[in-house]
């Protein structure tokens, strides 16, 4: 199967400038393909991911991948899919961010001069820092009417709330971004999401005008879930790669749950298995739900993607620990990713009793419904269940040398440490 077809098999093509040519270009060449992301934060999030393994998947069919960090546009701001004007961060900001981002991208492509077809990153600060605005607006700037980029999704959407001239021009640095790329590096074409459409095609309208190159551009469709809430989000916000701000046990746990309806989709664009191994899950969501054997080979495959064997293995343990309620095996370092986001306090006294405690970590919101929650049975405390009132604090046993992990109910959790 062409990369092409397989993308198509995967749901990652949208939009495609003529499908046909493209096709045999693929077939025919190594082509130079690109794909942008703006350091708007400090790290990329999932949502950036279907970009970065298509390009691997580019690059894998013996493409060459070139992943551009935004290091200029980061400093003017996409207004792309969003319906009000972000706020400027500072330079200094921004190139940490872009190093940060740098940084997660090399884990991703084969950057190896040894290889026929390395991959290659770039940074657009490198070319539009040193603009200058009188050579910009006659060289650049004419090519393009205002009319054209009223009617932009991008900007048409904006009218209403308004949009500054600042993000108004963003689409000309895109395009101008892709024409150099044409021109320095032989690139053919871009590849983004579905929101990108309206600065993909400007870049082609640029290099139409301003060179003979031949150029496509792609998109694939912005990811969805079927019951409607937006995908990438968790109660704690964002699923980030970085996994300082979303600890591998949390990225695995977000796969896991994927809905019934959704996993087949996300196994095919987030997940290099092959059609038969899919097609087997499949069938495995079909006849036997319960077991959730495709969750389970997702989370795997994305988590050793982003994170590696061994934050997989221990995000596994962790699940398992947790599954079963045997949490005294966890080491802190587990415990501490298990519950990064839970709430938690530091407990100066040690002699504290078990009502007061469980007030104090906000498991209860008094002592009266403490004593009621420890009476119902619904309270353990390191996977034992908390029969006595007043058990102290020294009793109740330690994992990782200062932590109780409490649970209320069936998925409270809550965690205590007792300071060293
Ligand atoms: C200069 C900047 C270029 C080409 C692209 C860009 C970045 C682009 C953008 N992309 C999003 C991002 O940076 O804003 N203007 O977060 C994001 N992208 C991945 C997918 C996307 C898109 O990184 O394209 O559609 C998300 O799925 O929103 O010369």
């Amino acid at each position: 199967m062409n990369i092409l077809e397989d993308l198509e098999y995967r749901g990652l093509v949208y939009q495609v400038t003529n499908r046909d040519e493209l096709e045999k270009k693929l077939l025919n060449e190594r082509v130079v393909l690109y794909g942008g992301f703006d350091p708007t934060a400090d790290s990329l999030h999932i949502g950036n991911l279907v970009l970065i393994l298509t390009m691997r998947r580019f690059q894998l069919a013996g493409h060459i991948p070139l992943a551009l960090v935004g290091g200029g546009t980061g400093l003017i701001g996409d207004p792309s899919g969003r319906s009000t004007e972000r706020s400027l961060n500072s330079g200094e900001i921004v190139v940490e961010w872009s190093n940060r981002i740098k940084e997660q991208l090399s884990r991703f492509l084969d950057f190896s001069t040894e290889r026929e077809n390395p991959a290659e990153m770039v940074n657009n600060y490198d070319w539009l820092g040193s603009l200058q605005m009188i050579d910009f607006l006659r060289d650049v700037g004419k090519n393009f009417t205002v009319n054209y980029m009223l009617a932009k999704d991008s900007v048409d959407s904006r009218i209403g709330n308004g949009i500054s001239f600042t993000e108004f021009s963003y689409m000309i640095l895109q395009s101008y971004d892709f024409l150099k790329l044409s021109e320095t590096k032989n690139c053919s074409l871009q590849l983004g999401g579905s929101d990108q459409w309206g600065n993909i095609t400007a870049g082609l309208e640029l290099i139409g005008k301003s060179s003979k190159k031949e150029a496509f551009g792609m998109t694939f469709p912005l990811i969805t879930k079927s019951d409607g809430t937006k995908f990438g989000k968790t109660a704690g916000g964002s699923v980030w790669l970085d996994a300082k701000k979303t600890t591998p046990y949390q990225f695995y746990q977000f796969w896991v749950n994927a809905d019934d309806q959704d996993v087949v989709r996300f196994l095919k664009c987030f997940t290099f298995l092959t059609r038969e191994e899919i097609s087997r899950l499949e069938e495995e969501v079909k006849t036997q739900p319960e077991k959730r054997e495709a969750q389970k080979t997702l989370a795997a495959e994305v988590t050793r993607l982003v994170h590696g064997e061994e934050a997989l293995q221990s995000a596994i343990n962790i699940t398992q620990a947790l599954f079963s309620g045997n949490v005294q095996d966890l080491s802190k370092e587990e415990i501490e990713e298990a519950f990064k986001d839970v709430p938690s306090s530091t407990l100066e006294d040690e002699s504290i009793g078990l009502v007061d405690l469980l007030v104090a970590v906000g498991a209860a919101p008094s002592k009266r419904q403490a004593r009621q929650d420890v009476e119902s049975g619904a309270v353990t405390v390191n996977g034992v269940k908390a029969t006595s009132l007043d058990s102290k604090g020294t009793e109740l046993g330690r994992i990782g040398g200062s932590y109780l992990i409490i649970r209320r109910g069936k998925k409270n959790y809550y965690l205590a440490r007792f300071a060293d």
